[in-house]
């Protein structure tokens, strides 16, 4: 396999290891300035890091997701090239710094993510809201779906489950949009763990309910963590389904000039991302998926989860960086 496997039509699988690296660097950057109450400076931290470690991979990369349309963003945004430009080509969807408030406050679960995918294998979802539901690995095909009435979900899963909804629990933002979703959850009797951001580690969490405690992923979040979510998914195992969610006439534009043809389309994990996907997560603080960053004398500690949909493959990596100055030797 190895160097033969992307000919076999598949990723290199020596891009895991080059994927790890490049979010360890923005978990890096950005958790300098963990606690600092400067999102946008966190955020730019890990968007340099990350575009700079991007940039020593051996691809022909294409941003599909990123930081926004060219004019918005001048780094990693939609359409971008990156990587030397000699290897396969993919197509790479970033979130440099997923849950920027949650980093700026110190608080848990800001991760920096990346998935690279054989060309054509995400959804090029544009910056707006998507309605998501996702479980995790082990449920009948097909017991998901965003259109039934939450109660319905949550009994199909505790009856699959083999036990009393009351022992089910659902990963939502906390959100006032979420206000009916919340209460219809509480009313079948099960229970809502809300989160203030950093909905990727929510439908992450459904693939290991035993240890999180989390079951189901349901509301509106961001539609570019949703893609990210499912390429998470696709790679462990589990069923997730999104629809776009825009807010305004100007969304619905820009989603047909990025190909979306039918704006109420509901897209499964498999339409979300498709063919081999390698999807990279370093903690930035620490969290219940993954450790933050720790600094120790001279030295950066992190944890990455990296996965791979070939294989299936769940890979931690713990790695400790020598500083130079206030930057890793990567
Ligand atoms: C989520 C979450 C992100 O945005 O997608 C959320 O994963 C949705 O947007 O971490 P709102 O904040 O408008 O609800 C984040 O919280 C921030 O990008």
């Amino acid at each position: 396999m190895g160097a033969n496997d992307s000919k076999a039509g598949g990723l290199d699988r020596v891009l895991v290891l080059e994927v790890a690296r490049v979010t360890e660097a923005a978990a890096i950057a950005a958790a300098r300035l963990r606690g600092r109450g400067d999102e946008k400076a966190a955020d730019k931290a890990a968007v340099d890091a990350m575009r700079s470690e991007l940039g020593k991979v051996h691809i022909r990369g294409r941003v599909v997701i990123g930081e926004g349309e060219m004019d918005e963003s001048p780094m990693l945004y939609i359409g971008e090239q990156v990587g030397i430009g000699d290897g396969p080509e993919v197509d790479i969807a970033v979130d440099p710094l997923e849950g920027t408030t949650i980093c700026a406050k110190a608080m848990p679960n800001a991760l920096a993510v990346l998935a690279v995918s054989e060309r054509g294998g995400l959804l090029n979802a544009p910056d707006m809201y998507m309605n998501k539901i996702a479980i995790g690995p082990g449920y009948p095909d097909g017991i998901i779906d965003l259109d039934a009435p939450p109660a319905d979900t949550l009994n199909a899963l505790a009856k699959a489950k083999g036990v009393p909804v009351s022992e089910i629990t659902a990963c939502i933002l906390d959100r006032p949009r979420h206000a009916d979703l919340i209460a219809a959850v509480r009313k079948a009797g099960a229970g809502v763990q809300l989160i203030p951001d950093g909905d990727i580690a929510g439908v992450i969490w459904t693939t290991d309910a035993e240890e999180t405690g989390i079951d189901i992923y349901l509301g509106i979040g961001g539609a570019p963590e949703g893609v990210l979510a499912a390429a998470a998914l696709r790679c462990i195992g589990g069923q997730m389904q999104g629809r776009l969610h825009p807010l305004k006439k100007e969304e619905e534009t820009r989603a047909a000039s990025m190909g979306v043809t039918d704006i109420r389309r509901k897209y499964n994990m498999n339409e979300m991302a498709s063919g081999d996907v390698i999807f990279s997560a370093t903690g930035v603080t620490d969290g219940s998926l993954l450790d933050g960053v720790h600094f120790r004398h001279g030295f950066a500690e992190t944890e990455t989860v990296v996965l791979r949909s070939k294989t299936g493959t769940v890979r931690r990596i713990k790695t400790s960086f020598r500083m130079i100055g206030t930057k890793p030797s990567i």
